[in-house]
């Protein structure tokens, strides 16, 4: 099984949408989203498998060997974050891609059909950066997410999903594949496995995520003209609340919750104007919901006073709740032997971060794999994992593909 046209694959895809310091910025439905998903709907068809577009933009690349028969899907996502990493998603989607052509040549060789058709997933908006919330494509696939209602999500612009979608000739019509199971190749974005000198994550459990949508209603004035005492400044409170987003995560054990504002924006947004209204987005998470929910009192009671203080209004809203969940322990195990075969070290390691498979996991029983990352750093340029890494990850997800598919 020729890995390096793996590698040239998946070095030749970190070209589109490539930033100055090698990343890449490929947001959900853009010009370079596009041009990523006409690159994945070509090879599909020169590898002489079927393509399918559903309605929230999710591409399935089909190999049927069994006619009517069900699918293994394998897979992650094309689409980065902005000014992201080059291998958050796109190495998952390289390496579903060679593993299924490999299990492909492997059934042609054994001229034995499987039980079980496979299916390559490229999937919507798994970053949520210009769409939120994120993990949307697989969360509407998973039946978790109504599909009018992500597709109706705007950008900063007003732009929606759908227009979006549209705008690049992927807001598709095709049934969604039957699926019986799915498997993810993905970057830890941590530094575990490095830290352990381990070679692959078999993921085991996520954690709990809670995003707090905080609006910040001060008066526009002048900043020139305007008194300080008569200023009803909404970035000042706002300032306050992104120091205590970060600093409630002091009142528990160290690391055992995580919180930073990701997004802020501002009206009007003019230098000589006193802000009028700020937005901000609290991405909050731990591995135990209680902490979240603590750490939610103690920042909406500080708030309501900052809003008296400032005589300003201050409104939050919950969204993009997110459960811990756990993966079946016979796919743990499958994956464990799988990585045993191949002579190599594994730990069960919880995510982090949001996955498509996190959503899958909902509906059919799900496996997920890490690779190590350099540095532990993702969602920005600097993020890398090496290229023998990667090759092994794809021998890994190759073997446990097959078996899937065998049943
Ligand atoms: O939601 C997440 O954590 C993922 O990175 N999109
Ligand atoms: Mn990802
Ligand atoms: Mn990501
Ligand atoms: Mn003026």
């Amino acid at each position: 099984m020729p890995a390096n046209d793996f590698l040239t694959d998946f070095h030749h895809v970190a070209t589109i949408g490539a930033t100055p310091r090698n990343g890449v910025d490929r947001q959900a439905a853009t010009a370079e989203d596009a041009l990523t998903r006409d690159w994945f709907a070509a090879w599909i068809h020169d590898a002489g498998y079927t393509l399918h577009v559903d309605g929230i933009g999710n591409m399935f690349g089909l190999i049927d060997w069994t006619p009517g028969a069900p699918y293994v899907l394998v897979g992650s996502h094309l689409d980065s974050q902005p000014l992201g990493g080059r291998f958050d998603g796109a190495y998952g989607v390289l390496a579903a891609l060679h593993a299924a052509r490999n299990v492909d040549q492997l059934v042609t060789e054994s001229g034995q059909a499987p039980p079980f058709n496979l299916a390559v997933v490229n999937w919507f908006n798994e970053e949520g950066g210009r769409f939120p919330p994120s993990v949307m494509g697989s969360s509407v696939f998973a039946g978790l997410f109504d599909e009018d209602r992500m597709l109706d999500t705007t950008d900063l612009a007003g732009i929606t999903a759908r227009a979006a979608l549209s705008e690049i000739g992927y807001l598709g019509t095709d049934p969604r594949p039957a699926t019986v199971s799915y498997a993810e190749i993905h970057i830890e974005q941590g530094r575990i496995l490095e830290r352990e000198e381990i070679a692959i994550g078999v993921v085991d459990r996520s954690w709990y995520t809670q995003k707090l949508d905080i609006e910040v209603l001060g008066e526009q004035s002048h900043t020139g003209a305007t008194a300080m005492a008569d200023r009803h400044d909404a970035l000042i409170a706002a300032a306050k609340i992104v120091l205590m987003v970060n600093d409630v995560t002091t009142q528990f054990e160290e690391e055992s919750l995580v919180s930073s504002v990701g997004q802020l924006t501002l009206e009007p947004n003019s230098p000589i104007v006193v802000p009028r209204r700020v937005r901000l987005i609290a991405d909050l998470r731990s591995g135990d919901p209680q902490i979240v929910q603590a750490a939610r009192t103690t920042l909406l009671t500080k708030i309501a006073a900052l809003a008296e203080e400032h005589d300003i209004q201050i409104n939050v809203t919950d969204f993009d709740i997110r459960p811990i969940r756990y993966f079946p322990e016979d796919g743990l195990q499958l994956a464990e032997a799988a990585v045993a075969n191949l002579g190599l070290s594994s730990r069960r390691i919880r995510t982090m971060a949001g996955h498509d498979s996190v959503a899958m996991n909902n509906i059919v029983p799900s496996i997920m794999l890490f690779i190590p990352s350099i540095d532990g750093v993702s969602h920005c340029e600097r993020e890398f994992s090496t290229d023998s890494d990667m090759v092994t990850g794809l021998r890994l997800l190759t073997e446990v593909a097959r078996q899937l598919v065998n049943g």
